[in-house]
């Protein structure tokens, strides 16, 4: 089925021979190659790739958008790595900073226990890599965080943490992870991925976990049955085929495992931190990116703008590019993005505010759970007071 003018896409004198080839493979349903890809970043206009983009997941999804009712907790921003873009992570040498902090367990509970009385679904817990916080500290940490709310799905560290983890333990991943899941944990967030090419990822956080091994954990993590994320950190000193590299290695694993819920692409923000001299890319190749995306990835069933991270107006424009999911509520509770510029400095959206947000883009609201089960389908739902804007 082909709507919303996708058909004229391929008859437009405008548009090339060899993208009107892409593009009609793309409409069939067949998956594009990474020549395909890159040619897409290099000719495609965003007029072209959001129509293709939108169409490929209104077939996926129709108009619904999906969002959740979350909060994270960083336990620490100490870190034992050294990442380039990172501006939010101290060494344990500057304990006495007063932008890092290591939260008690009593305060982890404190956090758990005062959501008490809310309908939220997720805890997305992660942060810097602290070498006194191990395996068997997070392990039972989890297992108190599911005694105190039990219908709560964790969603917990990144590969870089459960690397770092295993190997303090001495087990391997597949031991670390049975342990975690025994203990309560869920599912496994995407950070980390940054960018898979090899001399790149060597260039701008050589000292974390490779790509072989992030690779490795997620595949292991979906063979032992939780489910992941995965992310990309784009904008920074990445090439057109580094992003398609990335997106293909991502698009293997999933055709083996079939064990990643959503991508996320993560635009680079050059506030205090080693790569600051790094021009922020322009909102069209955020566009571009995410349609790209959208068109690539054809075996993830859904494509996600991280609006703390992007802004709450680019978010609304992704619906138009291929985005089906925004995220959650967030609560105020992350400080990844504020610390590297990002314009939302205390990031937090109430149900209606983010029920708001995809009401103006002309979509239908549906919250889910982490899983993307349906919650509650908003399209009808009326608050009390609605939210005006004078146009
Ligand atoms: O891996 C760090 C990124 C990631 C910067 O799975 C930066 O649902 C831009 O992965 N500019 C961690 N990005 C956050 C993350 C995430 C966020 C939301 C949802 C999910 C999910 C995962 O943040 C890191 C890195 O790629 N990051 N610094 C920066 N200056
Ligand atoms: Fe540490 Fe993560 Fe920051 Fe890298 S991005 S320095 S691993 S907190």
């Amino acid at each position: 089925m082909q709507n919303n003018g996708t058909s004229e896409l391929i008859q437009s004198s405008f548009i090339s021979k060899d993208l009107k080839a892409i593009a009609k493979k793309a409409l069939d349903g067949e998956r594009i190659s990474f020549d395909e890809g890159v040619l897409l970043f290099e000719e495609g206009e965003i007029g072209f790739l959001g129509a293709l983009a939108n169409h490929i997941k209104e077939n996926k999804h129709g108009d619904s958008v999906f969002f959740n009712r979350n909060f994270h907790i960083e336990p620490t921003n100490f870190c034992v790595f050294d990442c380039t873009f990172c501006s939010y992570s101290r060494k344990l040498r500057e304990r006495g900073d007063y932008q890092a902090w290591e939260l008690s367990e009593d305060e982890i509970y404190d956090i758990i226990k005062s959501y008490n009385d809310k309908p939220v679904t997720e805890v997305h817990i992660v942060g810097g890599v602290h070498p006194k916080m191990g395996l068997h500290y997070f392990a039972n940490l989890i297992k108190n965080i599911k005694e105190i709310r039990p219908d709560i799905h964790v969603k917990a560290f990144t590969a870089v943490e459960l690397e770092y983890m295993c190997r303090k333990a001495k087990v391997s991943y597949e031991e670390g992870l049975k342990i975690l899941k025994e203990h309560g944990q869920d599912s496994l967030p995407g950070g980390g991925a940054e960018i898979f090419d090899e001399e790149l990822r060597n260039e701008i956080c050589a000292d974390k976990c490779s790509t072989a091994q992030w690779l490795e954990i997620h595949e292991t993590a979906h063979k032992v049955g939780m489910p992941s994320n995965a992310t990309m950190l784009y904008g920074h000193i990445e090439k057109y085929e580094h992003r398609i590299d990335h997106m293909n290695r991502l698009r293997e694993l999933q055709d083996k495992t079939s064990g990643f819920n959503t991508f996320i692409p993560l635009k680079f923000r050059n506030e205090n931190n080693q790569m600051s001299h790094i021009t922020e890319c322009s909102i069209i190749e955020d566009l571009k990116t995410y349609a790209v995306a959208r068109i690539f990835m054809d075996n993830f069933d859904h494509l996600k703008a991280y609006w703390p991270m992007i802004g709450r107006e680019t978010t609304q424009m992704l619906l138009a590019y291929g985005v089906d999911d925004i995220d959650g509520t967030i609560d105020d509770s992350t400080k990844i993005y504020s610390m590297a510029g990002a314009e939302e400095q205390t990031p937090a959206m109430t149900t209606q505010e983010i029920v708001t947000l995809i009401k103006e883009a002309g979509r239908h609201p549906i919250e889910r759970g982490t899983l993307y089960d349906t919650i509650q389908d908003y399209s009808e739902v009326e608050f009390e007071e609605e939210r005006v804007r004078a146009y």
